[in-house]
């Protein structure tokens, strides 16, 4: 498919992924993209959001709208990361359907995971164990979106796919500190102890689990490439799978990306534990090589990734932390 002469939605264009997803598709030549701000289209709401997709009749869909955050996030707004979730991806996925959109482009998590699933996370460990208990809601939420894509490709032979990001960080991210993920809180803490000239920082938990991180202008032109090369019969025919993974491939424990981090912003003291604060899953680690097998991976490495968010960071430091978002 040649996304550069159709009409393309991109849903949730106002947070990090949708906005770098904007970004991506205008890097690619596309002219023909629509947009809805919260308070023109609420997608938790089914009539606005089957109007929408009647007057506007876009060809391709890529559903980046989702409540996200960090681990503390997840396991204090169980319910509306359960319920915002699930009727996001339902009524946008199923109006998509009614509407005859060509292709869709559902985003997951890799929190999809079992808890304990072996290391690097293969596509089909998709449950074969428990979740892990912090993001349980979040993940059962985005488990439903990737089966609604594939069943409705099944059922009625829709175009819907699914790709699975590993954590994200990047321009326009959360710099919350209680509802954030780790790496935007991390350089938050860690530049703000610089700034005050404190001697200690704190990071959560034990500092040993593993995480991979993406830049989310990399997830973006993946995004792209696989809108363009990835269809639903080779995914779930030929490779027999629900999803494709988007991820680095390589991954760091929280201890040592809070050191890196460290680096980039120029703080040079002690980082200490608050380990009253949950740790999460042990390891989460993608497997890439689906990805790669389609002709894709071109992720910056980690430290220029940090090094491009930390300055956006130092731009926009008084408007994010003068209006903290949840
Ligand atoms: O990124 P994060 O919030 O979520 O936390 P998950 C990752 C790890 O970093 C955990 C530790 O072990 C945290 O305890 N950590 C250390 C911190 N310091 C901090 C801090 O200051 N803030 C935060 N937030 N963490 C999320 C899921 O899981 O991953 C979502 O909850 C989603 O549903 C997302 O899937 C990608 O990686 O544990």
């Amino acid at each position: 498919m040649d996304l550069r002469t159709k009409k393309i939605y991109v849903a949730g264009h106002s947070g990090m992924v949708g906005s770098a997803t904007v970004r991506a598709l205008e890097r690619r030549g596309c002219q023909n993209v629509v947009t809805r701000e919260l308070d023109e289209l609420n997608l938790t709401r089914q009539t606005e959001v089957e109007e929408f997709f009647q007057a506007e009749k876009p060809e391709v869909v890529i559903l980046a709208a989702a409540k996200v955050g960090g681990i503390l996030a997840n396991d204090t707004y169980r319910a509306e990361f359960l319920y915002d979730n699930l009727m996001i991806e339902a009524n946008v996925i199923h109006a998509a359907h009614e509407a005859g959109v060509e292709k869709l482009l559902f985003l997951g998590s890799s929190c999809i995971y079992p808890k304990l699933a072996p290391q690097p996370l293969k596509e089909e460990y998709l449950l074969s164990d428990y979740l892990e208990h912090t993001n349980e809601p979040y993940a059962v939420a985005k488990i439903a979106g990737l089966k609604l894509c594939e069943n409705y490709y099944r059922q009625y032979g829709d175009n819907f796919v699914s790709a699975m990001p590993t954590n994200l960080f990047g321009v326009n991210d959360n710099f919350n500190l209680e509802t954030s993920h780790v790496l935007p809180a991390l350089m938050r803490k860690l530049h703000e102890a610089k700034t005050r000239g404190e001697g200690t920082a704190t990071i959560w938990g034990t500092g040993k689990p593993k995480r991979e991180f993406l830049f989310v202008d990399d997830l973006a032109d993946a995004l792209v490439f696989l809108l363009e090369n990835l269809d639903a019969r080779t995914l779930y025919d030929e490779m027999n799978v629900a999803h494709v993974n988007v991820g680095s491939g390589e991954d760091l424990t929280i201890l040592e990306l809070a050191q890196t981090i460290a680096e980039v912003v120029g703080f040079e003291g002690e980082i200490a534990r608050d380990e009253s604060k949950p740790d999460g899953t042990p390891r989460k680690v993608l497997d890439v090589s689906r990805l790669r097998s389609l002709g894709w991976e071109k992720a910056r490495p980690l430290r220029a990734g940090i090094e491009e968010t930390y300055q956006w960071f130092l731009e926009n430091e008084s408007r994010i932390t003068s209006k903290e978002r949840v």
